[in-house]
């Protein structure tokens, strides 16, 4: 590369990636062909519309990777043709959310998702979110004594609140999704089941996770989390339910974006060939095995796991622990003076605010990626333990000066 300052920065972000431990429950790194491709000369060409109908010319081989790619998504999940269908423009998980509700949802009516706060996304109805300024939103959390979803009073609040969607899939909770009675709830206010299983769709991929396909209308996924491809993301809509396909079309193209990023489908597409291999279940397993491992070891050593584990590749650890422990903001710092990067996050009925929360999320996917197996995890638990104990101590000793 000619351009030296740019250069520079990009070695430092490799040098960081490369000595630092990656436990941020969303990130991974990808293959060299998936940075191939997103380097290639794909980035150069305009392509709005959709295969066959587009705007300008010179599109064939646009139409090519993009087919490619919707073949590739289709075949990953084992879903018929005649029965799904795919968009794979989305840039990212946040307009592919939008793009959603805009097509099946009339602005002002009620959509229902996790509380941010209780471990669902932004766009799935924080008022911070667009979508939560152009939706009415119901949300839900887990149960005060579980920390778990309450699939009886997510029940009752969709009887009551009859919205016309549903959002299951979370950035923040560590267990295993029932679909069918997430079915069942939505069927009962006659509303759509939209899964966004952006955390898990490399777990759904390797068969490590229960798949939402059978029971959604609309699943929406990002890219580049467990899946380990580039930052994007996908939508599947059933072909057979009222022209959902159609609809979800129009709203990402028009309705929220311009021109795909053809660079970007073709690096998605080049990710979801490499899912579609033995060794990724593999990588699948052994994500959720180390999550396990992780989460065991920081229990055993005195740290509160939300909900006494995991069935993901991700959990939360509440470091605050009533104010007998360490804040979240204050962990996550230390933990990065270390080497070891994670995110602070609130855990559910947290009594600390967002920007400094009462507990860490931590995910196992990069470090899996990494060939890191248990031994590793308990390595590194013993470190986050050391640190944070570390940590506490000089936070108590400041505070008797
Ligand atoms: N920011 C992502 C996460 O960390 O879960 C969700 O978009």
């Amino acid at each position: 590369m000619k351009d030296k300052q740019v250069l520079k920065i990009i070695r430092a972000e490799r040098a960081r990636q490369k000595k630092t431990i990656n436990l941020i429950a969303s990130e991974n790194y990808v293959s060299s062909d998936v940075r191939e491709a997103l380097g290639s000369e794909l980035t150069n060409k305009y392509a709005e519309g959709y295969p066959g109908l587009r705007y300008y010319a010179g599109n064939a081989h646009s139409d090519e990777i993009e087919n490619l790619c919707k073949q590739r998504a289709l075949k990953l999940f084992h879903l018929d043709k005649k029965k799904w269908a795919v968009n794979v423009q989305p840039l990212s998980g946040s307009p592919a959310n939008l793009a959603v509700y805009a097509a099946l949802v009339p602005f002002g009516e009620t959509i229902m998702g996790m509380a941010l706060d209780q471990g669902g996304h932004l766009t799935h109805g924080s008022k911070a979110s667009l979508a939560g300024k152009l939706w009415k939103h119901i949300s839900y959390g887990v149960s005060p004594k579980t920390e778990m979803l309450d699939y009886a009073e997510l029940l009752r609040i969709a009887k009551k609140e009859k919205p016309r969607l549903i959002i299951a899939g979370f950035t923040a909770y560590s267990r295993a999704i029932d679909w069918r009675k997430m079915r069942t709830i939505a069927n009962a206010a006659a509303a759509y089941l939209h899964a966004d299983m952006s955390h898990i769709a490399g777990l759904v991929a390797g068969g490590v996770s229960a798949s939402p396909f059978p029971y959604a209308d609309t699943v929406m996924t990002t890219t580049h989390k467990t899946l380990r491809g580039p930052r994007s993301a996908i939508i599947f809509s059933r072909i057979d339910k009222r022209e959902l396909p159609g609809k979800i079309d129009k709203a990402v193209f028009p309705g929220i974006q311009g021109g795909p990023h053809l660079n970007q489908i073709a690096a998605v597409a080049v990710a979801l060939a490499e899912a579609t291999r033995p060794d990724f279940k593999s990588y699948a397993r052994q994500i959720i095995k180390n999550a396990r491992a992780l989460a065991d070891e920081l229990s055993r050593l005195g740290w509160r796991i939300v909900s006494h584990g995991t069935d993901t590749h991700l959990f939360l650890v509440d470091t605050w622990m009533n104010g007998t422990g360490i804040p979240g903001k204050a962990a996550s710092d230390a933990l990065e003076r270390a080497g070891i990067i994670v995110n602070k996050n609130t855990i559910p009925f947290d009594a600390r605010k967002p920007s400094d929360p009462s507990g860490i999320r931590l995910g196992t996917a990069a470090q899996t990626t990494r060939g890191m197996k248990e031994s590793d995890m308990i390595r590194i638990a013993r470190r986050i333990n050391a640190v944070l104990r570390r940590a506490m101590q000089k936070r108590n000793r400041k505070s008797l000066k």
